[in-house]
């Protein structure tokens, strides 16, 4: 394995941590025995945890407006594997990264698995990307991809999204990820039915070719680029286009993608209800998909979404499996401090939610104890597991303070001097 952060280094601020944290970790140990909980049994469970980064999230992100690049931005895949290497290095709990096609295109992907590996990572979701137009393309996605009125510009996007699967084969990735950008601006633009017909049977060309063993995801979202209408706009729609598909497809959740006050957990439940939760892109948001970083405007959200999918868990729901990502934009921050900081949010909030109490809650729900069910929820959000998320990351070698740790070692410092700074103000949203 390749030490991307000094282990020295890491291994000499956790002895300096090491007093303080014990006494922290003890605290929380008496706590929780109280309440009849194990530590260990959490710590091992925080040891199992993982949520996938994503290739497009180690980049400095964008508005319409425009694109402030940063120091030392990977230049291509194999200085994004470098950087999610040193994320999981540094949390342990980034086992996995979800790359983005063509943006992440190699020649040699059995190569790129290898090299991943060499990093301790593994592929989740293969992304594909039919709204945006690349090089050399013959027919533009301007007006849409999949749900185009075109048969053949539906054919080139139903070719890439088959490309992405043998992709994904390649790299041991067990999902394909389609989102598309297809809608309109203008009432009238196209024929609402028309292009939603459009995309399934688009869809099960590519549902078709997916190797036994492979699901698809299918990605909703409310609006943007299209600002009249989507044709995946909504769980629903996606629901509908993923029962028609077949088991193989299932719905995926990104927390960025809904109408503002929408109860996303309430949505996640019916997902999980019809066993139709593919996953997760988590991010967080303020008014639309502002894809801020996990936990950062409403973290009580997020643990009420983990609430949903640890009593999903407690209950063995029928084709209950769902992939954990990240999907954010860092427009202010360094981006590998970001997706440190909300992968430990995100164990926090799956840490949390394991932290109810369940049979106390049911028993508050059936004797129709409204408060004294919040009450029990609130017992489990307000406990503080830093101690116990700290301790699962340095059992597994990872740093007490992932941030602290990465800002000690100067990574970003070194990496700029071999990576040329992006000039221009390019604007994009990834
Ligand atoms: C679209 O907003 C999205 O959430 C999809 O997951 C894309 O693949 C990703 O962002 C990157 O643009
Ligand atoms: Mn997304």
């Amino acid at each position: 394995m390749t030490a991307l952060i000094s282990e020295d280094l890491i291994g000499s601020l956790n002895a300096k941590a090491r007093t303080a944290h014990e006494d922290d970790f003890a605290s929380l140990d008496r706590q929780l025995s109280r309440r009849g909980i194990d530590i260990e049994a959490m710590v091992e469970r925080a040891m199992g945890w993982s949520v996938a980064v994503p290739t497009w999230g180690v980049g400095t992100g964008g508005t319409r407006f425009a694109r402030f690049p940063g120091p030392g931005e990977p230049r291509n895949i194999h200085d994004k594997l470098a950087d999610c290497g040193v994320i999981q290095a540094l949390t342990r709990g980034t086992r996995t990264v979800s790359p983005h096609i063509p943006w992440d295109k190699v020649s040699d992907y059995k190569a790129l698995r290898q090299e991943a590996a060499q990093y301790g990572l593994g592929f989740d979701a293969v992304n594909s990307n039919t709204f945006q137009d690349q090089d050399g393309q013959a027919r533009s996605y301007r007006y849409g991809s999949l749900a185009h009125a075109d048969a053949a510009t539906r054919a080139q996007a139903v070719a890439h999204n088959v490309e992405c699967i043998e992709i994904a084969k390649a790299l041991g990735s067990t999902a394909l990820t389609v989102w598309i950008g297809d809608g309109t601006n203008f009432a009238g633009q196209q024929n609402l039915t028309r292009m939603f017909e459009n995309y399934i049977a688009a869809m099960e060309t590519i549902y078709a070719a997916l190797p036994s063993g492979m699901e698809m995801f299918l990605e909703h979202k409310m609006y943007e680029p299209a600002f009249y209408s989507t044709v995946i706009a909504d769980w629903g729609s996606s629901l509908i286009a993923a029962q028609t598909l077949g088991p193989k497809a299932k719905c995926l959740v990104d927390l960025g993608h809904h109408a503002p006050n929408v109860n996303i957990e309430q949505i996640v439940a019916r997902l999980i209800h019809v066993g139709k939760l593919a996953g997760f892109h988590f991010n967080d948001s303020k008014y639309g998909d502002d894809d801020l970083d996990s936990a950062s405007v409403d973290p009580f959200r997020l643990f009420l979404v983990f609430n949903e999918l640890v009593d999903a868990e407690a209950r063995g729901a029928k084709g209950f499996n769902p992939s954990y990502m990240i999907d954010q934009s860092h427009n202010v921050t360094d981006p590998i401090e970001s997706l440190m900081g909300s992968a430990v949010e995100i164990a926090r909030a799956y840490i949390q939610a394991s932290l109810v109490d369940r049979k106390a809650l049911a028993e508050a729900q059936a004797a129709n104890d409204a408060l004294g069910a919040h009450r029990t929820l609130k017992a489990a959000y307000l406990t503080d597991v830093s101690p116990l998320l700290a301790e699962a990351r340095m059992r597994q070698g990872g740093a007490h303070d992932p941030i602290a740790a990465y800002r000690a070692d100067g990574y970003r410092a070194r990496v700029a001097q071999e990576r040329p700074e992006v000039k221009g103000a390019s604007s994009g949203i990834v």
